[in-house]
């Protein structure tokens, strides 16, 4: 089973995932990406995908050509768990 964070341990994590913001009304986080054309952000999309793919943990995106607005979440912990951020530090890394 996967639980959301503690208190204590989403501070932490959030201070180190500095592009991204937290969702009003929602726990989740939030970030865009942009690239130079769909070319590489779509590439990003498919390294990312089979990262998501590896670990069973799903992002909710969006893409339009060079921009992709990315939400994380843990749907069956009902908020943010150490999979969002494990996601979201693959992605920094993988937007370089
Ligand atoms: N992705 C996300 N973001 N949250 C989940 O709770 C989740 C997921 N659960 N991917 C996984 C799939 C679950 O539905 C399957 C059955 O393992």
């Amino acid at each position: 089973m996967v639980v959301k964070l503690s208190p204590e341990g989403r501070l932490k994590a959030l201070s180190e995932l500095s592009e991204w913001s937290e969702l009003e009304g929602r726990d989740a986080i939030q970030r865009t990406f942009k690239f130079v054309d769909f070319n590489a952000a779509f590439g990003f999309m498919t390294r990312c995908a089979l990262k998501a793919g590896q670990m069973d943990h799903h992002p909710e995106w969006f893409n339009v050509y060079n921009r992709i607005d990315v939400t994380l979440t843990t749907h069956d912990a009902g908020g943010l768990s150490e999979r969002d951020i494990v996601l979201a530090k693959f992605m920094d890394a993988a937007a370089g």
